[in-house]
């Protein structure tokens, strides 16, 4: 592996097509549905024509780069009428399950964008889940969703347990019907079906901020996703960006797909400009995930969306009767990865400091512009995703308890709180009764609201500057600097209905509650999973000790170290050189998965062995970063965090028993056998955490503090489970893969000529 030492990549120019984007002859089943469908050709006419006209006429001075083409939003429309069409064609057959849309997304500038958001499909759960997997999936009833359609013209929504998705409190005044997109279920795949195509956008969505983000389907954040536990899900990702990107499904298990996890150089070679990829894999676990670039920190530049797996019959159903999710995350003024990350890694920034987040977003709005209005129902289930690059937040509803659901797709016994807080990629599902919402609020008390502020407090003590003082003239012109920073960020829950706004103001400190408990740590250790393992859980068999640390290198860059070890995958997207016969290696090469089919027997790592300290074989390295670990392996980790900072450790693929951290070293056993399930730990500062998981999926897996800097500073691993197992269960590089690293080998060898 290389080491770090050329931390600022190029901006890379839009190349010319290197792989078709559209290898399948579309336009011929579509020509076939035209002649079996005049109707919906008519149709299908008007709209087209309707699409160019307001794009036309939606064209304005902020979206000159990248905008959407008549090419690319008449083939999302003929694609979606495509599949439409087919499930008319398909009526006749007897069918179980329905689909319901429902409205979502941002208001974006012009009809046709919402057209390409409105993209959320769910399946109705049925009574039978025991049936094989094939037949699970039906196909979907027709007339009952064109009856919503046409129902709610210019609204489509559901009724009972849905889930909501409010990026916005604007409400469109166009009184144009929007036209049923995308996906849902397809037939021969048995699954929800869905294109995700990634532009830059400049649509400004603050106004002291114009820099343009990243966009799926032209919306920020991506659209949701919603699936069924067990769901097959499909998901084209076309890249319509300048640089090679990934999708990482953050939180998904991808038993027996290891190729479909989204980490470059781990699992895949990069999809380069113009260029897709189709990711196949089962939605488990349920709950809350989401989805994200996993290269040249596009996340932070706003490259995600949520991933709801639901449950045909949720643990705390009957506790909630609708959804919310939020996504909060930092906003940066400046491009991630052209302007923040070469400021950072800088031999200038002696301390590391990380570049300060400008503002903090949710759901892509910006402070005091989301409302939620609830005025259908009482009681809320929120579903909150840290989506930050970099910060960790303390979430609370005034005058309301939050009873705890969920931790990272981990279903827990109900967990009163007055407020909690949520390191980055962590996620929290609680839920509210209003009929709990403290007197103080009420009528009969001091105060009658017909809202009250949702409020997520940045923790100030992560940031390297005192942000509060932190105001011009700067006493160092240090780049870049919080510009309008408030580390205080209001969202307005509102309960009539009316997007009516809170009738008091808002203090600066969390409102204190009766009846709570005050969370006791970030991870939330004293949270009781719902579904407790009778035998309890495996004892370790092997160990892993890891020392978190920053230091500065020789070439005077402050970098992050797991064990002395700086890892770094993804520069210069991978050049596909020719990989050595011998060791396993990443940064230049084949994605590490690829080679652990090639070279199975010669990756160079040492197998465990007895160290001193511990009576159990330690998992060993190669030196550079890529640990091999025996199949059904369970291994604990300990994470010795010698800096500063609180790091959120996330390791793909897998759950992991949080067994104890230095915040919270009772809980091993307080609750031994017994141990809350999280994908991402939060081990804090100058402490320690205790985890153990379970080595069960063959494959190479990604295991890296999430914060975007500290990743990109080389604070991550990669543990590669038995290569042997892998080959075992009849692994082999697809021939997509294939054809995805020979694209992306002639996108670099493009670049590198120029
Ligand atoms: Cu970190």
């Amino acid at each position: 592996m290389k080491m770090h030492g050329d931390p600022e990549k190029r901006l890379l120019e839009i190349p010319e097509q290197v792989y078709p984007i559209l290898p399948q002859p579309w336009w011929k089943s579509t020509l076939n549905i035209m002649q079996n469908n005049r109707f919906y050709v008519v149709v299908l006419v008007i709209l087209i024509g309707t699409g160019i006209t307001i794009a036309f006429i939606n064209r304005d001075t902020t979206h000159q780069q990248n905008d959407i083409t008549t090419d690319n939003q008449g083939w999302i429309i003929l694609k979606s009428l495509g599949w439409n069409t087919k499930y008319a064609a398909d009526d006749q057959n007897t069918y179980n399950d329905g689909i319901q849309q429902y409205q979502s997304m941002n208001n974006k500038k012009s009809q046709l964008h919402e057209n390409v958001n409105h993209m959320k499909y769910h399946h109705r759960p049925t009574s039978d889940d025991s049936q094989e997997l094939s037949q699970r999936f039906h196909p979907v009833n027709n007339h009952r969703r064109s009856r919503a359609l046409s129902q709610n013209s210019n609204s489509i929504t559901t009724t009972g347990n849905n889930l909501s998705y409010q990026t916005t409190t604007q409400t469109s005044t166009s009184t144009t019907s929007k036209i049923a997109t995308t996906s849902g279920m397809n037939t021969t795949t048995n699954g929800v079906e869905i294109n995700l195509t990634l532009y830059i956008d400049t649509i400004y969505p603050y106004g002291k901020s114009n820099k343009a983000i990243i966009s799926a389907n032209y919306s920020f954040p991506g659209p949701p996703i919603e699936a069924y536990e067990g769901d097959i899900l499909v998901i084209r990702v076309i890249n319509q960006l300048d640089v090679p990107t990934t999708m990482h499904w953050h939180g998904l298990y991808q038993t027996t797909t290891p190729d479909m996890d989204g980490a470059v150089g781990i699992t895949q070679c990069a999809i380069p400009p113009k260029n897709e990829m189709i990711y196949k894999f089962k939605a488990e676990p349920a709950g809350t995930a989401w989805y994200h670039g996993h290269l040249l920190e596009r996340y932070t530049d706003g490259l995600y969306g949520p991933l709801i797996i639901h449950q045909r019959n949720e643990p705390n159903q009957d506790k909630y009767d609708s959804e919310q999710v939020l996504m909060v995350a930092d906003w940066y003024n400046l491009q991630a990865h052209t302007q923040l990350l070469p400021w950072y890694l800088n031999p200038n920034n002696t301390d590391g400091n990380e570049p300060s987040p400008d503002a903090i977003v949710v759901n892509g709005k910006f402070t005091e512009a989301l409302t939620i209005s609830v005025s259908n129902s009482a009681r809320i289930r929120f579903r909150i995703i840290n989506t930050a690059a970099f910060s960790m937040y303390t979430v609370s509803i005034d005058g309301l308890p939050l009873h705890i659901i969920e931790l990272d797709q981990v279903d827990t016994l109900p967990y009163t709180v007055n407020s909690f807080n949520i390191n980055v990629a962590q996620r929290v599902s609680f839920y509210i009764d209003l009929s709990e919402l403290s007197l103080e609020y009420t009528a009969s008390g001091n105060l009658s609201t017909s809202a009250v502020y949702i409020r997520f407090q940045a923790m100030l003590s992560m940031y390297p500057v005192d942000i509060l003082n932190y105001i011009p003239p700067y006493e160092q012109q240090r780049y870049p600097y919080p510009t309008f920073f408030n580390p205080l960020y209001l969202a307005i829950l509102s309960f009539n209905g009316t997007n009516s706004t809170p009738s008091y103001t808002a203090s600066s400190t969390t409102p204190a509650l009766q009846n709570t408990v005050t969370p006791i740590d970030t991870n939330i250790l004293a949270a009781r999973p719902f579904y407790q393992n009778t035998t309890g859980i495996p004892n370790a068999t092997y160990y892993l000790s890891l020392v978190i640390a920053f230091y500065t290198s020789a070439n005077g860059i402050n970098y992050a170290y797991l064990n002395n070890v700086s890892y770094s995958s993804d520069a210069n997207y991978m050049s596909m050189t020719p990989a050595p016969t011998q060791g396993i290696t990443s940064d230049e090469y084949a994605p590490l998965l690829n080679q652990m089919v090639t070279k199975s027997n010669n990756l160079g790592i040492p197998s465990p062995r007895i160290e001193p300290g511990s009576s159990l074989p330690t998992v060993q390295s190669d030196g550079y970063g890529h640990y091999l670990v025996p199949y059904e392996a369970v291994v604990d980790i300990f994470l010795n965090n010698t800096d500063t900072g609180e790091h959120p450790f996330h390791l793909h693929g897998h759950k992991f028993w949080i067994i104890a951290t230095s915040d919270y070293p009772d809980a091993e056993f307080l609750y031994a056998g017994n141990y809350i399930q999280r994908d991402t730990v939060s081990v804090p500062a100058l402490g320690w955490a205790k985890i153990r998981y379970v080595a069960n999926k063959p494959g190479a897996w990604l295991f890296h503090c999430h914060i975007e800097w500290h990743m990109s500073a080389g604070l991550a691993l990669a543990f590669i489970t038995s290569p042997q197992q892998l080959l075992a269960e009849g692994y082999t590089i697809s021939s997509d893969e294939q054809k995805l690293c020979q694209a992306l080998q002639k996108f670099n060898k493009k670049q590198n000529s120029k």
